[in-house]
């Protein structure tokens, strides 16, 4: 394949009501390339001020008898496909923003827009099957349930899957009939605002999706106590879901739905093949560059494997190929930002220190932009900083474990439960831990296959309800109920 070019930037400005307008302020910030350090482009800095004439478009954009409101839910679904499709068309130049802005891989960046495209065609086609019911209600009434959007969503993500967030907080909205209001990341504002153009192309009546780049405690925090904003989605930390959430209870008990930070383990049993398992183990921790929420973050090894196990995911780490996003064969790009990157290296030196064994990587790589090589650490303990926080980085952490009940304790030992998954040929053991491991997704024999189908979300403190599939579409609607008197019933 040859390298792909680098984008040049069309848009930088703040989405409303389907106009490109600046900042009231007036005030822009830097979104940075994360391979030097150095700026990409300016963006318009939004806040508290854009974030209401956001607020106002998307109010008037689902007000009663609006042509968004009267639309047939199948054109909807028609106006989802279109983006889908120009998504389609634009394909190489999002995942080129994607590459730029984020850092990862271009290869890697073209199945996120891929991925992208699926979940939007998938809720394109709900749109006309969401469907209430009819009740037999006691009495001389006829009752029905209406589902209906639940108004204006503010939507705030993060940096590490910039294009699919949007897709993921997109297409459910859309499919119940919500208008949306979405705070980007800071640091990888760009696709987010291309995709503005997409909707304007594919002909979504004004004032239906509206983005605000900005930071969080300023445009972010503007969304979460707004009191005309009906919904967040908040996908990010812990520590920030709190704080939205809190901003939700204080301002007007908007619905809220989190998903969070985790420790996701990961589980292999000495039945298991053992090459299979240390290349799946490998791209649990290492994919995106470790900045996945369901990273396999603590790699749980029966006794009987654990020496070869490690000597093995030292070999594959060793190998894997850091370097230019834009390079043909690159596995892994820098991290996102510096912040994250001295987060990352700090890990790294608690691991030393805590005791727990560097069996590769644990340095940066080059002299500029913020790459590190990925790191594995062997004879990791529960306690140690490395195996209880998320770091968010291609840190592996390789821990020891003898029986099936006492892996599932110390699995289960965390104030996370996004994921796990479980490496075994023993269909009895499969099952055990299948329903006893707390997490939202449990893996078998495989990791992280996320699909636009299946429900995704946290137990525990990894969030509050679910994206992705038929259950996202919960978290976008309310359910009325409609009786009528009538004047007999009949059965
Ligand atoms: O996240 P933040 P950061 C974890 C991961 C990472 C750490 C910090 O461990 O190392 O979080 O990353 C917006 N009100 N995850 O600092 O701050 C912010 O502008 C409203 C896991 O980037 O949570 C951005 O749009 N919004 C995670 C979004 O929240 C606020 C993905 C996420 O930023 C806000 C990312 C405020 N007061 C990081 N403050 C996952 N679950 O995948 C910030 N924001």
């Amino acid at each position: 394949m040859p390298a792909p070019e680098k984008p040049q930037i069309r848009y930088t400005q703040i989405f409303i009501n389907n106009e490109f307008v600046n900042s009231e302020s007036g005030k822009v910030f830097a979104t940075i390339d994360p391979c030097s350090g150095e700026k990409i482009c300016d963006i318009q800095e939004g806040d508290k001020v854009d974030v209401d004439a956001a607020v106002v478009a998307a109010r008037n954009a689902i007000k009663f008898g609006s042509p968004w409101r009267t639309m047939d839910a199948s054109q909807r679904g028609k106006l989802i496909d279109k983006f889908a499709s120009l998504m389609e068309r634009d394909l190489d130049y999002i995942a080129a923003l994607d590459t730029l802005d984020n850092g990862k891989p271009f290869t890697d960046a073209k199945e996120d827009i891929e991925f992208s495209i699926n979940v939007m065609r998938y809720y394109a086609g709900w749109c006309d099957k969401i469907t209430g019911k009819t009740i037999p209600v006691d009495g001389d009434y006829f009752t029905f349930t209406r589902i209906e959007p639940v108004g204006v969503v503010g939507q705030i993500i993060p940096w590490n899957y910039p294009t699919a967030m949007v897709s993921w907080k997109w297409g459910p909205a859309l499919a119940c009939g919500c208008t949306i209001v979405m705070k980007p990341a800071e640091q990888t504002p760009l696709s987010a605002i291309y995709l503005c153009a997409l909707i304007k192309e594919a002909g979504f009546p004004p004032g239906v999706i509206n983005v605000v780049p900005g930071f969080g405690p300023t445009a972010g925090a503007a969304v979460a106590e707004h009191m005309d904003i009906d919904k967040v989605a908040f996908t990010g930390s812990t520590e920030i879901g709190r704080i939205v959430m809190a901003a939700a209870a204080k301002s007007n008990l908007k619905r809220v739905s989190l998903e969070l930070g985790g420790k996701s383990p990961l589980i292999i049993f000495s039945d298991t093949d053992l090459d299979n398992a240390v290349e799946w183990a490998h791209a649990a921790i290492m994919n995106n560059h470790g900045q996945n929420c369901c990273a396999g973050s603590r790699t749980f090894v029966q006794e009987e494997i654990y020496d070869a196990f490690v000597a093995k995911a030292k070999a594959i780490a060793d190998k894997r190929v850091v370097g230019s996003p834009w390079a043909d064969g690159t596995q892994q790009g820098p991290q996102v930002d510096d912040a994250q990157f001295k987060k990352i290296l700090s890990f790294v030196e608690s691991g030393k220190s805590e005791g727990a064994k560097l069996q590769s990587g644990g340095v940066r790589v080059g002299d500029k932009g913020y790459f590190v090589r990925p790191t594995v650490f062997s004879d990791v303990t529960d306690d140690m900083k490395i195996a209880t926080e998320e770091i968010f980085g291609p840190v592996q952490s390789i821990l020891k474990f003898k029986t099936m009940e006492e892996v599932i304790e110390r699995a289960n030992k965390t104030s996370y439960g996004l994921a796990a998954g479980v490496f075994t040929n023993d269909i009895s053991k499969a099952m055990m831990m299948v329903q006893a491991l707390q997490g939202g997704s449990v893996w078998v024999n495989c990791y992280d296959i996320v699909t636009q189908q299946t429900p995704f979300g946290g137990f525990k403190q990894s969030g509050i309800g679910r994206e992705l599939g038929e259950y996202a579409l919960k978290e976008y609607s309310e359910v009325k109920t409609v009786t009528m008197k009538i004047p007999q019933k009949n059965s």
